[in-house]
């Protein structure tokens, strides 16, 4: 069966798609965009954290919460302050693991963690993630049992480093990308060769 060379366009564009797609979910994204209640994966290299300016009144303390360890990173109200986690594997995070952040609201006693709500003790999703440009995210949390408002900026932590919504690509992922790259080509030049052989 021959296929019309309007038809590689379309096969081209879904390609094209389909590769995007996968290298889109591999790194943190080129747009801003947020997500609440979805686990976030870490991805490997050194992690900052800096504390922001939180409207709250309580005082909580936030944690990397590991598979091995609950690393203390800061107060929420230690706003400003940078700690500078240059291996985090020395802390139990290594790469393609989850990546979360808890927090311990001091006042009530509350434990609650960023990602699906079902891992927290009221059901309710607590941490909101905002992916900013340049490997930069702001992770808010919500500090009162049931949610509260919603606004997510109860404790403001903003994270430099690479981590993401997609865990690192299974080898099937990128053996598709390393194909589809040169597939994409042989099908661009077959397209101008019948455009060619039309004029
Ligand atoms: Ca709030």
């Amino acid at each position: 069966m021959r296929i019309l060379p309007r038809n590689y366009s379309i096969v081209r564009a879904v390609l094209f798609a389909i590769i995007l797609s996968f290298v889109g979910f591999r790194t943190t994204p080129i747009g801003a965009y947020t997500v609440v209640d979805h686990d976030v994966y870490y991805h490997g290299g050194s992690l900052q954290f800096q504390i922001l300016v939180p409207d709250a009144a309580y005082n909580s303390q936030i944690f990397l919460l590991t598979d091995s360890s609950s690393f203390f990173i800061a107060n929420s109200k230690d706003i400003g302050l940078l700690v500078n986690l240059a291996d985090p594997s020395t802390v139990g995070l290594n790469p393609g693991d989850e990546f979360t952040l808890g927090i311990h609201v001091t006042p009530t006693g509350y434990y609650f963690r960023m990602g699906e709500g079902s891992s927290n003790p009221d059901g309710v999703a607590h941490g909101r993630v905002n992916y900013l440009p340049n490997h930069l995210t702001l992770i808010g949390f919500e500090d009162v049992f049931g949610g509260g408002d919603f606004d997510y900026n109860d404790v403001q932590v903003q994270v430099a480093g690479d981590i993401g919504v997609g865990q690192i690509p299974e080898p099937s992922a990128m053996l598709l990308f390393a194909m589809g790259l040169p597939l994409m080509a042989l099908l661009g030049s077959r397209i101008h060769l019948s455009d060619r052989k039309k004029a």
